[in-house]
């Protein structure tokens, strides 16, 4: 459903934005590559009244997609947040309307728009998740598993995260590192909830050891192909038993229309940073929950304030497979809100309290800050 009611419009002083170093709590590998350090972008929106708070997900270099950490700081310093300034006032549904000139850097819109609907709904004492539409107080959490050295340091890994109690398990899977690794799991630990991410490593013609994996009744094959593959990907689903599932392909509401009307995925991942916003992946859930196509909340390593607002979006009914919403603890030792997020019975709970439902950490955010740049009007 659309939003049951609009959020209040602020007005803009200007927006502080900090580059933040978060070392990770061990080196997370995907077929793209291995990260020991999350660089992120943290936004704070700056209003007449509340303050918001608000992640830009790009990573240090352009490999899951094209946006990165300065490409990122670029545009918006040098068009997007002018742009946002130069209007008497804005409300969070009129961000994106504002931004649309500007062609792609979804990242970055989402990361604006967040802090904007964050100070919006601060200043009006309303919870993230109830504008969303969301229905629980806590969502399961799956957990995304990096490549490791060998299948039998996989089974280790997630033998610690099954212990800690986590509903899903999604292995990272690349050419070389697939059918043992997924054998591996599924052979020591039974009819575990398990899925598999390939990052956009594979071809139409790695088509015959894809379809090795049916074998090992998985939720989903989460983009095994690249971003534009969608023909491709079709043809993939009609061969494999394995749901396809999208991730880096949807990009907008309106490529999740096409994929559903090509064939190329019957599971959407809804990440809010990739679609350019929490409003665009609400309508994507609206699409997909009218098409009967289940969604899941993917995740970019958040902090603690993109994962408050993850878990938010989370709780909408047509999410009903785990997301990657993890406890904070499964990427840092330190998170930069006063209250990670951390698991329970295998849940996540949705922070409850205006906006986000978290408090920023100060002193963690200097701690972590190694860029600082505040643009107003
Ligand atoms: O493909 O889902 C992905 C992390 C960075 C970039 C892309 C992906 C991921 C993950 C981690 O799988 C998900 C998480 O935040 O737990
Ligand atoms: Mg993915």
């Amino acid at each position: 459903m659309p939003i049951a009611s609009p959020a209040a419009s602020v007005a803009l002083e200007g927006f502080e934005l900090r580059v933040l170093n978060l070392p990770l709590v061990a080196p997370f590998t995907t077929s793209f590559g291995t990260e020991t350090v999350r660089e992120v972008i943290v936004v704070r929106a700056l209003t007449g009244g509340a303050e918001g708070w608000g992640e830009i997900v790009t990573g240090a270099a352009p490999l899951y997609s094209s946006e990165y950490t300065q490409s990122a700081w670029d545009v918006a310093v040098r068009w997007l947040i002018p742009a946002l300034l130069a209007e008497p006032s804005v409300s969070p549904e009129g961000v994106a309307g504002v931004l649309r000139p500007f062609v792609g850097h979804r990242m970055v819109k989402a990361g604006l728009e967040l802090a904007v609907l964050d100070a919006s709904l601060r200043s009006e004492g309303r919870e993230l998740g109830e504008y969303l539409g969301a229905v629980r107080d806590r969502v399961p959490s799956g957990v995304s598993v990096g490549i490791q050295r060998d299948p039998a340091a996989l089974v280790d890994t997630v033998a610690g995260y099954l212990e800690e109690g986590y509903a899903r398990i999604k292995i990272k899977i690349k050419p070389g590192r697939d059918i043992a690794d997924t054998a591996a799991v599924r052979e020591a630990f039974g009819t575990i909830a398990l899925q598999v991410d390939a990052n956009s490593a594979y071809t139409l013609a790695d088509g015959d050891t894809l379809a090795e994996l049916d074998r090992f009744d998985l939720l989903l094959i989460e983009q095994p192909l690249q971003e534009d593959d969608l023909v491709d990907h079709a043809a993939l689903a009609r061969r494999l038993s394995t749901p396809v599932c999208l991730d880096e392909s949807i990009v907008s509401a309106k490529a999740a229309i096409d994929a559903l009307a090509l064939g190329s995925a019957s599971i959407i991942n809804i990440k809010a940073g990739r679609v350019g916003g929490y409003l665009e992946a609400l309508a994507i859930h609206d699409l997909c929950r009218d098409a009967g196509i289940p969604v899941w909340c993917g995740g970019m390593l958040e902090t603690g304030i993109g994962r408050a607002a993850n878990a938010a979006l989370a709780a909408l009914p047509g999410f009903t497979l785990p997301g990657d919403i993890s406890a904070s603890s499964r990427f840092y030792t330190r998170d930069i809100v006063t209250e990670p997020a951390v698991l329970d019975d295998g849940h996540v709970r949705v922070p409850a309290g205006p906006g986000l439902g978290v408090q920023v950490d100060l002193d963690a955010l200097d701690e972590f800050t190694v860029l600082r740049e505040t643009v107003t009007r």
